[in-house]
């Protein structure tokens, strides 16, 4: 399949805001430091068998200790944005609406606020980047407690807001609520773990707690933008919204079946969080599959719900083959009755895999997922937050092999050019975040996948820039029309 190439006249916006991407938890380390609280994912690093190279985040890129550095590889890269999370843990340690604030947490993220706005760079704050608290899973188990975690977490938004919203103007409530749900509650294969599944470690019920799970966060999230839009929006000026993972998923066949399989596919990765924000309820679909096992909003929730987005956050990554699934579906099941399939019932690969078993590197896909949100969701902003790749064979490539990520080039010019394409298309797409900036921990996948444009060597935490990197930083520094 030969894409179509977009010119080298091509220009992105002068707003257009490019930059890269990181999360507290992968780069900061630096856990028992200056009052953080633990969160669930130091403690799920520290059970045996759930980080495939049994590292942590424990130290990760030291980033915490290296804010000037940081900031000044991010300078020189010439970026207009920087997307980074917050340490709920390091704001408020044990994380719940009555418990105190850590002075010293918010001091870290002044300096590195204020260091890149010195930078001329603009801070792109996530709220939630799957880091919470582990007192609050210890309370009341966290996300699966829809009463009670929504006002922690509105309570903690507050706080944010209040420190931050002098000088940050694009927020993100929660990274990629699909995860937090379906790998934690219902895979296991995140934080906390949880998950019925037998070949596992069978605590939880995969039948209701990744629904349970998301309906939490929807709600969280929903109260976090009220508290922005009353409390803070008319004299702060920022956006706020949420940001949504999704993997375009293209029909296995031209069968009116594997159509409809390949839709409700979409619908149980993004319309399930989409629709509620953007329509005001949850999909159809999931509504015959799961019956009762989904919740519910009230008339009030519902409200709340909808329109609690100023944009449309997306991170993509790659595309599966979707086949629909002839038999009823099971209780555990998450995708909406399909079989997904990453080569054409020929055998050909859907694209080339990069390292991380679940990424095929698909640029038209991009292309045809963002002109499927920009049609259902009636032509909204979209905020691009992630997208990038790891690199066959990591872990047998040198150092040289590790900084000439040929791999990782094709993968930005080729999806580069499919946002373009949407772009010419009429999406209206208004930022690009590569993930990630740095080599980072990589959650399960730990710290032997490197997701980073930049190389960091974990024992002296040196950061050296990639091919890729330059390839990212050159490509919008020769396609931004200029202020
Ligand atoms: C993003 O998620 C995250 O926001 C970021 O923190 C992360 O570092 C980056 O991607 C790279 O992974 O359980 O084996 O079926 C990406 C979306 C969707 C990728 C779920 C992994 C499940 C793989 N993720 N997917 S598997």
């Amino acid at each position: 399949l030969l894409e179509p190439q977009v010119g080298p006249s091509f220009k992105y916006p002068a707003d257009f805001l490019w930059g890269f991407a990181t999360a507290s938890y992968q780069i900061e380390g630096a856990v028992a430091e200056e009052g953080r609280g633990r969160t669930i994912w130091d403690e799920f690093c520290d059970t045996p068998g759930k980080v495939i190279d049994a590292t942590s985040g424990a130290t990760a890129c030291d980033s915490f200790h290296r804010v000037t550095e940081d900031v000044a590889l991010l300078k020189a890269y010439g970026v207009k944005a920087y997307r980074f999370s917050f340490a709920w843990s390091r704001i408020i340690p044990l994380g719940g609406r009555d418990d105190p604030v850590n002075p010293l947490g918010i001091a870290y993220y002044n300096r590195l606020i204020d260091t890149l706005l010195a930078a001329g760079i603009t801070p792109f704050a996530t709220l939630y980047h799957w880091d919470l608290p582990l007192a609050l899973a210890e309370r009341y188990n966290g996300l699966l407690n829809s009463e009670e975690f929504p006002k922690d977490f509105e309570r903690y938004a507050r706080v944010v807001f209040q420190s931050f919203g002098d000088r940050v103007k694009h927020w993100l409530t929660f990274n990629e609520p699909y995860c937090s749900s379906k790998l934690g509650y219902g895979w296991g294969n995140h934080a906390p773990g949880r998950t019925s599944d037998r070949a596992k470690n069978p605590v939880g019920d995969t039948s209701v707690e990744p629904w349970r799970a998301g309906h939490s966060i929807l709600l969280a999230h929903a109260r976090a933008v009220n508290v922005y839009r009353t409390e803070f929006q008319a004299t702060q000026g920022g956006k706020i919204a949420i940001t949504l993972n999704c993997d375009w998923g293209e029909p296995y066949s031209d069968s009116e079946e594997d159509k409809a399989a390949a839709v409700r596919y979409l619908e149980f990765y993004v319309a399930w969080f989409a629709d509620p924000i953007f329509l005001g309820d949850y999909p159809e679909s999931l509504k015959k599959q799961l019956g009762n096992r989904l919740p519910a909003f009230s008339e009030e929730e519902k409200a709340l719900v909808k329109g609690s987005a100023d944009f449309f956050g997306l991170n993509s990554y790659t595309t599966r083959l979707v086949e629909n699934r002839d038999a009823a579906p099971e209780l555990d099941d998450l995708d909406g009755n399909v079989i997904q399939h990453t080569a054409y019932s020929n055998g050909t690969p859907i694209g080339p895999r990069a390292e991380s078993v679940w990424l095929f590197v698909v640029p038209w896909g991009l292309r045809k997922l963002l002109n499927w949100l920009d049609n259902r969701y009636d032509h909204p902003d979209i905020f691009l937050t992630e997208n990038g790749c790891s690199v066959p064979n990591e872990n047998n490539l040198t150092k040289e092999e590790l900084l000439n990520d040929q791999f990782r080039v094709n993968f930005y010019k080729g999806y580069l050019n499919a946002v373009q394409l949407a772009i010419n298309d009429g999406v209206k797409i208004k930022s690009y975040f590569a993930w990630s900036l740095l080599d980072n921990f990589e959650w399960a996948d730990g710290l032997q996948t490197r997701f980073g444009c930049t190389y960091v060597d974990f024992d002296t935490f040196e950061r050296i820039p990639k091919a890729s990197a330059r390839f990212v930083s050159s490509h919008f520094k020769a396609h931004t029309i200029e202020e």
